[in-house]
């Protein structure tokens, strides 16, 4: 059994399936961890979703932002943006079958055979594994519960900046869901900074959120897509960037999560 992770599909479906085939991906053998955002902007979302629910058994997604704005876009009765190009999703019959896919998905993964956590925007450095786990799993409860559509219609913006433990529930799935789909820069308070998008040196006062002290002396491997604009590249050793941009004109990359062996789509 092989485990691989793949940086952010958004609806790449050819350089994603020639990935698998460069690996020989088996379903019924191997395991696929997805760093989310497996739809949006790119021109086959729907072909990523068929497959995905085709092999779900075989398949782990760590939500991302996109993906949680099209459940919160189902939930909320809002149609999607035309930048994200998923039409063709909302008007499927399969609908339905994409949203329980992705509502039935963790926020975060940790694997500790392979000391190794994955998330779409990777950790907050004040989070500690265990507690991470504990947070992805309170909001995985929260969007999979009855109350979803609360949830959802609270998630957008900035969250308030008390402790989580200060917070009230809707408030602290902001939080938690900011983090773990949404960051990229801290400032010097430890607080998300969510404008800036830019490569790492772009930001003299912030700083990304895996340049923390805590990193340098932490063993355990850390997997994160969302940051584009990193190129893959994190200068860390056990910080791994998997989105290297494949729906702006980049390559997919993948790694071999036992033999860290990387893999790129042409
Ligand atoms: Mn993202």
């Amino acid at each position: 059994m092989a485990q691989y992770a793949i940086g952010d599909l958004q609806g790449c479906y050819k350089p994603f399936a020639q990935l698998l085939e460069i690996v020989d991906f088996n379903p019924s053998r191997d395991h696929l961890y997805l760093v989310g955002d497996v739809i949006a902007r790119g021109p086959d979302s729907q072909a990523c979703l068929d497959f995905l629910c085709h092999n779900q058994h075989a398949i782990s997604i760590t939500l991302g932002n996109h993906d949680l704005h099209l459940l919160a876009c189902v939930a909320l009765n809002k149609a999607p943006n035309p930048k994200d190009k998923l039409e063709n999703v909302f008007a499927s019959s399969r609908l339905s079958q994409y949203v329980a896919l992705l509502r039935a998905q963790p926020l975060a993964v940790f694997l500790p055979e392979l000391d190794t956590f994955i998330s779409h925007a990777g950790i907050h450095p004040d989070w500690s594994v265990s507690q991470a786990m504990e947070l992805a799993q309170f909001a995985q409860q929260c969007y999979q519960s009855d109350e979803a559509l609360s949830y959802f219609a609270n998630m957008y913006g900035e969250h308030p900046k008390q402790a989580l433990n200060k917070l009230n529930s809707h408030d602290k799935f902001k939080a938690v869901v900011n983090t773990f789909t949404r960051m990229r820069f801290l400032d010097d308070k430890q607080q998300l900074n969510l404008s800036n998008k830019g490569p790492a040196s772009s930001a003299k006062v912030l700083s990304p959120w895996f340049k923390h002290e805590r990193f340098k002396h932490d063993r355990t491997r850390y997997i994160f897509g969302h940051w584009a604009a990193l190129e893959g590249k994190t200068n860390m050793k056990n910080i791994i960037a998997l989105d290297t941009g494949c729906v702006w004109g980049g390559p997919m990359t993948m790694l071999d999560l036992q033999t860290s062996e990387y893999f790129s789509s042409k």
